[in-house]
């Protein structure tokens, strides 16, 4: 799940005023329609903050109108006809050449996006890196997008399915894979060959901006990617509810995905949907407990926690829970929380003051379940280097209940909950035992065991001896009851949402044949 947010726009706090202050010489950023640059027309922008430090504005953007979106979707459906008549081979040429500029600016487009979402550099720089790889891996689609041939039940009759576009498609995304994200919408969607208008987190505008300013560096026609900035309220329900806007792709909170869901049942578009995780480290008595502790801790607080796939819970054999807490509690204490273009930073702040209160309000209410204990962390670090950013303790659980609601609810940062188990069965149950389905792992050396695991757990994401982070692109991303509504992102799968089918039959014998009806007979 991913929350907006920090537009600080109007009525500035103390913080906004202090980062107006020294953000005068910001870069104001515009929308891109129909290949031109262009202020919204309301005239206003937004302030992107950096979170590691919010006296210092990135950028300000276009605080965007419905009018504003009008224009960008009627961009994309100016544009549409003619994309889709380009073969795909050669819309994927651009593609390619949209990877190549990415691989050239990477160091720039990693450091601009610590800057606007605070993760390390190291993890922004895999940021860019899955934007190439879905760029390369999608690109390749061009000369493939297959479809099938199969027999037909009449003599002299040819039966095919091939793919074809969707049409326009609406993209909303988040903040906190700012480019690896859009790229796993984007490049399908154009692959495809659909027209696109984005609209990106108010959080992260400044790598969807990166990312578009390559599309059109790298020849992508006008029209074909536009993108509009602004609260999801106005212009995501703007292109939500725009009746030529055929799908919605969306990644963020499970309350924002109900919304859309809502708003595309009622005319009918299609939509996909990528939200929340609780997921779960299962770890078993066979363990090597140091690559398990290892596994937590990056999966726990890589990204400050912020990740769909975040390992949020961590089930426990008791007869290595003990050493298991114990190293895993002294490897949080020694991670170095700061600014993230630090390269001595292990981990970066929260992406707002929003998330950093209800993460905070989290701790709280672990706090108060009867049994759990906090075992570290668990406050906001605001000293010293910390003092203008939104950092907080990495945060340990220990002797967790699988029904708290630090256990069943998703946090989005850096706390984790661990819960210990008497078997592999019942750590099988609790894990499975939350709303969201997305991603699990099991530590073990037991190859039955880890099989069992496999088979058992309904997430669309499993892992051996690894933790819950890592997916690659080209192996579908996506989760199962309430992570999703049944589609998959990355893969070939991702070709399946931005396509339909269409059945194609050829009768060439010359008359009337019915299927289901005429006898054919061996003559
Ligand atoms: C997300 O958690 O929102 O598997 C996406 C991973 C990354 C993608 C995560 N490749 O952690």
């Amino acid at each position: 799940m991913v929350q907006a947010k920090k537009a600080l726009i109007k009525k500035p706090g103390k913080a906004t005023r202090k980062a107006a202050r020294a953000g005068a010489s910001a870069k104001t950023y515009s929308n891109y329609i129909n290949g031109e640059w262009v202020a919204s027309r309301s005239g206003e922008t937004f302030e992107n903050v950096n979170p590691a430090n919010t006296r210092e504005v990135v950028g300000r953007f276009p605080l965007s109108t419905a009018e504003d979106m009008g224009a960008a979707v009627a961009a994309a459906q100016g544009a549409a006809e003619r994309w889709r008549r380009l073969p795909a081979p050669r819309r994927a040429e651009l593609l390619f050449r949209l990877g190549e500029i990415l691989i050239r600016d990477k160091d720039k487009l990693s450091s601009e996006m610590t800057r606007e979402m605070g993760k390390v550099l190291k993890e922004t720089g895999g940021d860019v890196q899955e934007a190439i790889d879905c760029t390369y891996y999608t690109a390749g689609e061009g000369r493939r997008l297959h479809g099938y041939t199969t027999p037909a039940e009449m003599p002299d009759k040819f039966a095919m399915c091939v793919r074809q576009p969707v049409g326009l498609c609406g993209l909303i995304t988040p903040w906190n894979f700012p480019m690896a994200i859009p790229s796993w919408k984007l490049i399908p969607a154009l692959v495809c060959g659909n027209t696109v208008v984005i609209k990106p987190a108010e959080d992260t505008p400044l790598s969807t901006y990166n990312l578009v300013r390559a599309c059109e560096e790298a020849g992508i026609p006008p029209g074909v990617v536009n993108m509009v900035t602004g609260h999801g309220e106005t212009v995501g329900a703007a292109l939500t509810g725009n009746p030529s806007v055929r799908l919605i792709s969306f990644t963020g909170s499970t309350e924002t995905g109900r919304v859309i869901a809502g708003a595309c049942a009622e005319r009918n578009a299609i939509c996909s949907l990528e939200m929340g995780g609780k997921n779960v480290i299962m770890v078993m008595e066979d363990a090597d407990i140091e690559l398990a502790v290892e596994g937590a801790v990056w999966g726990a607080f890589g990204t400050s926690g912020q990740r769909c796939t975040a390992s949020s819970r961590i089930v426990v054999h008791k007869k290595v829970y003990r050493k298991f807490t114990e190293r895993l509690v002294e490897h949080a204490e020694t991670l170095r929380v700061g600014d993230g273009l630090d390269p001595q930073t292990d981990m970066g702040p929260v992406i707002n003051a929003d998330a950093l209160h209800k993460i905070l309000g989290y701790v709280e209410v672990g706090q108060k379940e009867d049994g759990a204990k906090l075992a570290c962390g668990g406050k906001r670090l605001d000293k010293g280097a910390h003092a203008d950013g939104y950092f907080m303790e990495p945060t340990v659980f220990t002797d967790v209940a699988p029904g708290m609601r630090i256990a069943q609810e998703e946090i989005f940062g850096p706390v984790t909950a661990v819960i210990p188990t008497s078997s592999l069965d019942e750590a099988v149950e609790i894990a499975n035992g939350v709303r969201y389905g997305l991603s699990a792992a099991i530590y073990t050396r037991d190859v039955n065991r880890a099989f069992h695991a496999m088979n058992e757990m309904y997430t669309g994401i499993f892992y051996v001896n690894s933790s819950t982070i890592g997916a690659e692109v080209h192996l579908p991303f996506g989760g199962t009851k309430g992570t999703g509504n049944g589609h998959r992102e990355a893969g070939t799968q991702v070709l399946d949402i931005f396509t339909e089918w269409k059945s194609v039959y050829v009768d060439y014998s010359g008359k009337l044949q019915r299927a289901q009806i005429d006898e054919v007979s061996f003559e």
